[in-house]
């Protein structure tokens, strides 16, 4: 019986945790150090992939600096592998961001920026990464959400676990607008979005502790989990190495987990964010864009008072426990079958999140820090790297060349993103490529951009309420000032503002002139 459904003390709750720890720790500690990571060796048995892909989850995680949650297991992966402190999503929305890792494909290029997309639809000859996994001879799996859910999967990549998507729209003939949206067509779009917003609130803006035995067996991460364990122990693969595509859908809203989750945390203990506001708010002295008026997945169009942001706060990270709960319950059985030297183990998120840091609950149209910046942890047996953490820019468009070339197997043509291989070696190696990450706001191309660097941030807004931002992470990490218009930085703006605009030439919404904005609702 599972530590979920049993009835159990408090003191039996925590030794069960902690005997989850000590599992961990074998794993962790049992792996042999090797020297380096080899070529690609032909002769010896492929490498098997488990590919963990957790919804929603920012670096709220216990092995990252700042992290709140208690999440054990993936510590335990952190410390076994290389852990990327400075991991970015090219797009803050799931089924975008998605899409350019799993297509390896910078979202500028697809021109791919919304949730009801397929990527397959527009470009037919793209082969997604676990499809191209299964044309090599895997034996693929799907449990969970990969792609986006039951509603855009690529059927054709997995053996087992497809379904077909329901979304198939060809690409519109022009994804960008011939002129600047009106005040009026905004304040339009603004009223249909909110009352979109509201309808979906009921699915989204809530938190739950299960507790009722029949509800924690049905609970979707569970089953996902389950599958994955079932499916390890029995291997029925016909002699091929297998690609799991392992996706716990928590810590996305709403925040439903088992009730022991929550009970890790006291709410009293919970703090807010410097910047918290009880609505959206921009801080002052950046561009209106840089903020959306509408929250997306919590507090949707009503204020966050204090006592229920902080119960909210608790809840993800009680979610956040829970899908640590089932990635180390994935671990053990693949430390039991004797499958940790032969399996390359890969955990990221598809994109950051806002707690309520000005305001916001959310990802959608995050170009801040909290909103593109992702854990991402990589194991590969033979690591000369293993056990140290990452202090470069890497993207998540960088595992797609990363898994193939770590598997031996050719870089397909038209991948965008570098192999992450000289940082397994040496997680310190020179490493130049900066990060960049896109939003667009009103189906009408590119509405917002940004380059991450190891020392700066900055950004560009296009339409209404337009303008730039420079921050520094490292002495400003909650990104309260502006440094963009301080001539001091000019060198550092026109520089970092040369890159951006080479990233999204030819794909940004035009803005309009006067520079007009909506005032929001405060
Ligand atoms: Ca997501």
């Amino acid at each position: 019986m599972s530590t979920v459904t049993q009835e159990a003390s408090p003191q039996t709750r925590m030794k069960n945790w902690r005997w989850q720890f000590s599992v961990m720790l074998t794993i962790v500690f049992g792996a042999p150090f090797l020297s380096a990571v080899p070529a690609p060796d032909t002769e010896s048995r492929p490498l098997n992939v488990l590919f963990i892909s957790i919804d929603d989850l920012r670096c709220e995680v216990g092995v990252y600096q700042g992290g709140r949650s208690l999440t054990p297991n993936i510590d335990r992966l952190a410390a076994a592998g290389v852990k990327f402190d400075r991991a970015y999503a090219q797009y803050p929305l799931c089924n975008a961001s998605r899409a350019s890792t799993l297509f390896g494909r910078y979202p500028r290029t697809s021109e791919l920026y919304g949730n009801r997309d397929w990527m397959n639809a527009w470009y037919p000859d793209w082969v997604s990464l676990p499809r191209y996994f299964r044309q090599q001879g895997y034996f693929t799996l799907r449990s969970g959400k990969i792609f986006h859910g039951d509603r855009i999967d690529d059927a054709a990549a997995w053996t087992v676990g497809g379904v077909p998507h329901e979304y198939n729209d060809p690409k519109p003939a022009s994804v960008l607008a011939d002129r600047p949206v009106t005040r009026k067509e905004e304040e339009a779009r603004l009223a249909k979005m909110r009352t979109s917003d509201v309808e979906r609130a009921p699915g989204s803006d809530y938190w739950q502790a299960v507790e009722d035995p029949a509800e924690l067996a049905l609970l979707e991460d569970t089953r996902a989990t389950d599958r994955v364990i079932e499916f390890l122990r029995d291997r029925e693969t016909g002699n091929r190495p297998f690609f799991i595509g392992f996706g716990p859908t928590k810590p996305h809203s709403p925040l439903v987990a088992p009730k022991e989750f929550f009970e890790l945390y006291d709410l009293e203990d919970i703090e807010l964010p410097v910047d918290f506001a009880v609505r959206p708010k921009v801080p002052e002295g950046f561009p209106p864009a840089a903020i959306r008026a509408i929250n997306a997945d919590l507090f949707i169009e009503r204020d966050a008072q204090a006592d229920e942001a902080r119960a909210m706060v608790r809840a993800y990270l009680a979610c956040t426990s829970y899908a640590d709960w089932n990635v180390g319950r994935v671990l053990k059985v693949l430390e039991e079958e004797g499958l940790l030297d032969s399996t390359l183990v890969v955990l990221w998120s598809d994109h950051g999140y806002q707690l309520g840091e000005k305001g916001k609950w959310s990802k959608a149209g995050s170009l801040w820090e909290q909103g593109v910046r992702v854990p991402m942890i990589i194991h590969h047996p033979d690591a000369a790297g293993n056990g140290r953490a990452s202090p470069r820019v890497v993207q998540l468009l960088d595992l797609y060349s990363t898994m193939v070339d770590l598997c031996g197997l050719p870089v397909p043509e038209g991948i965008e993103g570098q192999s992450l291989r000289p940082l397994l070696a040496n997680p310190s190696a020179d490493w130049e490529t900066p990060a960049f990450s896109v939003w667009s706001e009103r189906d009408r191309g590119i509405s917002g951009a940004v380059v991450r660097t190891e020392q700066w941030r900055f950004a560009k807004f296009y339409g209404p309420g337009a303008g730039i931002f420079l921050t520094n992470p490292q002495n400003d990490p909650d990104e309260l000032i502006n440094l963009a218009h301080d001539s001091a930085y000019a060198d550092v703006v026109a520089q970092l503002s040369t890159l951006l605009d080479a990233h999204v030439a030819g794909r940004t919404e035009p803005t309009p002139d006067p520079l007009w904005f909506i005032p929001r609702k405060e």
